[in-house]
């Protein structure tokens, strides 16, 4: 094969590429192709249609075409709407605050623990609140892991306590003066509502109340979980999906060693 029909895609590609004013990528650059899916409380009929168009529309969305329409109920049908978005973004400007530390595997984590601390680290986790999802939490600490990364118990020099799911948080922080725990993981997975704000921020309130929020080193983390949010909300770390034990593992131990901590 040649190439050639590739190389002259690739060329049109390089030059229409403008990184200060991206727009979403369907078929070809810049035709800021998008999916909307969304139901609309109104009949499945022409004038429903027209209604998610218009929605669509008022969304900065050029030439709304809708794709699927499916009655749900009798007054409620469901929407797959396609166009092209007229906005941009600047790429080149955007300033995301991460984690900056480079993630150690668990090898290099226990040896980093001995030598900086010479004893086990005590982390302390649960899903608090209401929220039921075990699963973030146990990804993170269960010894198996999740996705081939080996969760904390499985660390010679971490000692993990999982407490499970619906913890309140003042059983939470009973628990972790009682363990002595270093580092707190949260886990909070259902937002409905912002219900994960609410009860995140309570728990560093409590922390505050009790003038603990400097005894630990305290992390949270879900699917819709940002570093950034994370620091909003006065934690010291946010881990959303695709972040494993050794993430955190590598921020907690490092951040107890910026603070002196022994
Ligand atoms: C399994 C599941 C359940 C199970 C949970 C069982 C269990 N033991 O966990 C059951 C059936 C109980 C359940 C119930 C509910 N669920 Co549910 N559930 C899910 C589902 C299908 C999977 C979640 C999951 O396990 N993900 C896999 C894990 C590995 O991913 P993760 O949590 O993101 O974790 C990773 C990272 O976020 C991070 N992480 C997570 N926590 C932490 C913590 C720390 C410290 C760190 C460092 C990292 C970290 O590490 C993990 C690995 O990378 C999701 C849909 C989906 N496909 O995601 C819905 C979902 C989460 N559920 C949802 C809802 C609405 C509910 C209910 C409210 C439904 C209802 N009306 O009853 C209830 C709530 C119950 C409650 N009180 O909390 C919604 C949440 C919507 C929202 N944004 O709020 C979802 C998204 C489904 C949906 N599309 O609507 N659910």
């Amino acid at each position: 094969m040649s190439g050639g029909l590739y190389n002259t895609h690739k060329a049109d590609f390089d030059t229409t590429l403008d990184l200060t004013r991206v727009k979403a990528y369907g078929d070809t650059m810049n035709d800021g192709k998008v999916q909307f899916s969304f139901t609309l409380p109104v009949k499945n009929d022409e004038r429903g249609m027209e209604a998610a168009r218009q929605l669509v529309r008022k969304m900065g969305v050029e030439e709304p075409n809708v794709a699927a329409a499916k009655s749900l109920d009798k007054e409620f049908t469901f929407y797959v709407v396609y166009g092209s978005v007229v906005h941009s973004v600047d790429y080149e400007h955007i300033h995301v605050e991460t984690v900056e530390e480079e993630t150690m595997g668990m090898e290099e984590t226990d040896e980093f623990i001995r030598e900086h601390f010479g004893r086990k680290i005590i982390m302390l986790g649960a899903s608090t609140g209401t929220d039921a999802h075990t699963v973030g939490i146990d990804a993170i600490m269960n010894r198996k892991g999740f996705a081939g990364h080996y969760g904390l118990e499985r660390y010679e020099m971490i000692e993990a306590i999982n407490m499970g799911a619906q913890v309140a948080n003042e059983d939470f922080l009973k628990k972790a003066i009682e363990t002595d725990a270093d580092v707190l993981l949260i886990s909070q997975t259902v937002t409905q509502k912002d219900i994960h704000i609410q009860n995140l921020t309570e728990f560093i309130e409590l922390l505050e109340a009790e003038g603990l929020r400097d005894r630990f080193v305290v992390c949270c983390g879900g699917a819709r979980m940002t570093h950034e949010l994370a620091k909003e909300l006065g934690y010291d770390a946010g881990f959303g999906s695709g972040k494993y034990a050794d993430d955190v593992a590598t921020f907690a131990v490092t951040e107890m060693v910026k603070r002196g901590v022994k």
